[in-house]
C-alpha cells in the first residue's frame, strides 16, 4: 500500500496508527503541505480535494478521507477490532471521532490558516490564538465525554483501543505543538499518554516520520 502523508498532518497520523495496529506494510509518500505539493496536478488526480491522506491499495484502488480509510481498514482487516460491538459504545466512539475530525481539525488545516492570514489579514499572533481557541474547544468536549463515559479507563472507550483514540491522539499532539495549556484536560492527557506508550502510536507520531524537518527535532 502507498500512503500519501505529511509529518504534520493529523488526518494522516490517524491512518498511520491504524495501518500499524493492523500490521500492514505501507510506503509513505510525503506531500509537503506547506509548499503546496497537495495541489500538484498528478496528486489532484488521486485526491480531487488536494488533501492528505490518500491510501493507494495494492490493487490500485484509491481511498481518501481518513475516517473512510479507517473504517475500510477495520472492515477488511478486523483483527484487532477498532470498534466496540455494543451499539452504545460504538455511538460514543463515533461521537469522539467526530468532535476531533469534523468539528475541530478542519478549523486549523493549512488552507484555513492560509485564508485567514492572507485574505483576512490576521497576523501570526492572531492566527495562533485562532488555533489555540479551536483546539481547546474540541478538547473541552472530549474531556467531558471521557469524564462522563469512560470512568477512568485507559483509553477513550474503556481499556480497549478504538477509533476514538486514533482521532484524539493526533489532536492532542497538535495542541501540544501549538503550546496549548493541557492542564484543564487530565482525562484526555491520561488517554494520550497511555496510547503513546504503545509502539503503534509512538512509531506513527510526526517526529518519527521521514519528512519530519531537522529544524524541529
Ligand atoms: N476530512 C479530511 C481532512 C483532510 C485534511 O484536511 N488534511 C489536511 C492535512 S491534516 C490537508 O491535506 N490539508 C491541505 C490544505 O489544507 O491545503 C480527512 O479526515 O481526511
Amino acid at each position: 500500500m502507498k500512503l500519501y502523508s505529511f509529518w504534520r498532518s493529523l488526518a494522516a497520523f490517524r491512518v498511520r496508527i491504524a495501518l500499524k495496529i493492523k500490521g500492514l506494510d505501507f510506503d509513505v509518500i510525503s506531500k509537503d503541505l506547506l509548499m503546496g505539493d497537495q495541489f500538484d496536478q498528478d496528486y489532484i488526480s488521486l485526491n480531487p480535494q488536494g488533501m492528505v491522506p490518500s491510501l493507494v491499495l495494492n490493487d490500485n484502488n484509491i481511498l481518501t478521507q481518513s475516517m473512510a480509510i479507517l473504517e475500510y481498514l477495520d472492515e477488511v482487516y478486523p483483527d484487532p477490532p477498532l470498534m466496540p460491538r455494543d451499539p452504545l459504545a460504538r455511538a460514543r466512539v463515533r461521537a469522539i471521532c467526530m468532535i476531533a475530525v469534523a468539528d475541530t481539525h478542519p478549523l486549523i488545516v493549512p488552507r484555513v490558516r492560509k485564508y485567514i492570514s492572507q485574505e483576512l489579514g490576521l497576523d501570526e499572533k492572531e492566527l495562533n490564538s485562532w488555533i489555540l481557541n479551536w483546539s481547546g474547544f474540541g478538547l473541552v468536549a472530549i474531556e467531558e465525554h471521557l469524564n462522563r463515559n469512560n470512568s477512568g479507563g485507559m483509553y477513550c472507550e474503556g481499556n480497549t483501543i478504538s477509533l476514538a483514540d486514533l482521532c484524539v491522539v493526533p489532536q492532542v499532539g497538535s495542541a501540544k505543538m501549538y503550546g496549548l495549556d493541557l492542564d484543564p484536560y487530565p482525562s484526555v492527557i491520561r488517554v494520550f499518554n497511555n496510547c503513546m506508550e504503545l509502539s503503534e502510536f509512538f512509531e506513527a507520531r510526526p517526529q518519527a516520520q521521514p519528512d519530519f524537518p531537522d529544524e524541529n527535532a
